[in-house]
């Protein structure tokens, strides 16, 4: 599958939208002292609580380095599966395979992953353990892989199933993931590998996203045809020009189907500060600055959709709720489930960034 004369589009495959029947969902747990604070242990709480609320609709799979393999499996319940796995961190959407299908086999589009840029301004090195994770992942579930010749994190895409695919121009063409190839030639690679027909691209993610604005920390995608977006009403807060140049785009847009998109906003939470004590609990390290009072890249986009529940990170008890109303209003019928996510923001993203699907077939 390797070869783009043979591309998974050519064969029919096409990645589905999350909205779409999961299988399963795959998780990594958390262990880096130079991103999470106090050894870790208050995102293990963190990652526990969303791996029980995504269990009550899918099965849960969490990969755990050795050294804390026996502290994850004790302290997950028993009908979440514990895998040993070394990865250099835990962001599992962007380190786990891209699945297509063809609606008679799942194939898995392992990326190149260079911990959000590399050599360049990239977060941590080294990242081989972490780049292994996607093909170590389709073996276990008997799944052919297909490595893509291009730097990419699953963060930084997200598909209507139907065709079409938003990311930013601010992540995919930034110098520190695929500097050689054009705008063109990046396009021909999603289209390629996922089946696509359209790609949709906004200026820029969240204010201050250290993955260099991966769409999902701004952007869900409801169904086809309709979006949820960050939206924010101060005008003298950098979120505000960001989130109405993403309006924009999508409005002068259609989708490969030819729809209009129909764009829905959601409150943004703070803003959100990492405060001294916090900063303070963290190692110190090269690539990862957290400073006290560094603006959060936080945002309740950030969620994630699997069999009929919304998982969505509870961030800020001013908008909590009426995040809560605006996604039960969006998807009539589902569960949808808070889960206490700042520790998971202080390591510079949330649950979606730590969720990777595994589609039914
Ligand atoms: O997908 C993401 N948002 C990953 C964030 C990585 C942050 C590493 N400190």
């Amino acid at each position: 599958m390797n070869n783009l004369s043979n591309s998974p589009k050519a064969n029919g495959f096409r990645m589905p939208g999350e909205h779409e029947p999961h299988a399963g969902i795959w998780m990594a747990w958390p262990d880096r002292a130079d991103n999470w604070r106090n050894g870790a242990k208050p995102a293990q709480e963190a990652f526990i609580k969303v791996a029980m609320a995504i269990s009550k609709t899918t099965p849960v799979t969490m990969i755990v380095n050795e050294s804390q393999y026996q502290n994850a499996r004790h302290r997950l319940p028993s009908d979440i599966k514990v895998v040993e796995m070394s990865a250099d961190d835990s962001w599992m959407r962007d380190i786990g395979p891209s699945y297509v299908t063809d609606g008679k086999e799942r194939v898995g589009i392992d990326w190149e992953f260079n911990a959000w840029g590399g050599l360049v301004d990239g977060l941590y090195y080294p990242w081989n353990k972490d780049d292994e994770v996607a093909a170590k992942i389709c073996e276990i579930l008997g799944d052919r892989s297909c490595r893509a010749p291009l730097i990419l994190e699953g963060g930084s895409i997200h598909t209507d199933g139907e065709g079409t695919l938003y990311t930013t121009e601010e992540c995919l063409l930034h110098p520190s993931r695929n500097p050689d190839l054009t705008k063109e030639e990046i396009e021909h690679q999603l289209k390629e590998h996922l089946g696509l027909e359209k790609i949709i691209w906004l200026p820029s993610g969240l204010y201050n996203d250290e993955t260099n604005g991966h769409v999902d920390n701004i952007l869900h995608v409801v169904k086809p045809g309709e979006v949820v977006i960050t939206w924010c009403n101060d005008e003298f807060d950098p979120q505000y020009e960001i989130s109405r140049k993403a309006y924009d785009a999508l409005c002068t847009e259609t989708d490969a189907k030819g729809r209009n998109i129909v764009v829905h906003k959601l409150p943004m939470p703070g803003p959100l500060f990492i405060t001294e004590e916090e900063a303070n609990g963290i190692d110190a390290s090269n690539g990862m600055e957290r400073t006290p009072g560094e603006r959060l890249a936080a945002s309740y986009a950030n969620f994630l959709i699997t069999n009929n529940q919304i998982v969505y990170p509870l961030l800020d008890a001013k908008y909590d709720e009426e995040a809560r109303h605006i996604l039960s209003e969006l998807f009539p019928g589902y569960e949808v489930t808070g889960v206490k996510a700042r520790e998971i923001l202080l390591g510079g993203g949330n649950i979606h960034c730590i969720t990777q699907q595994i589609p039914k077939i």
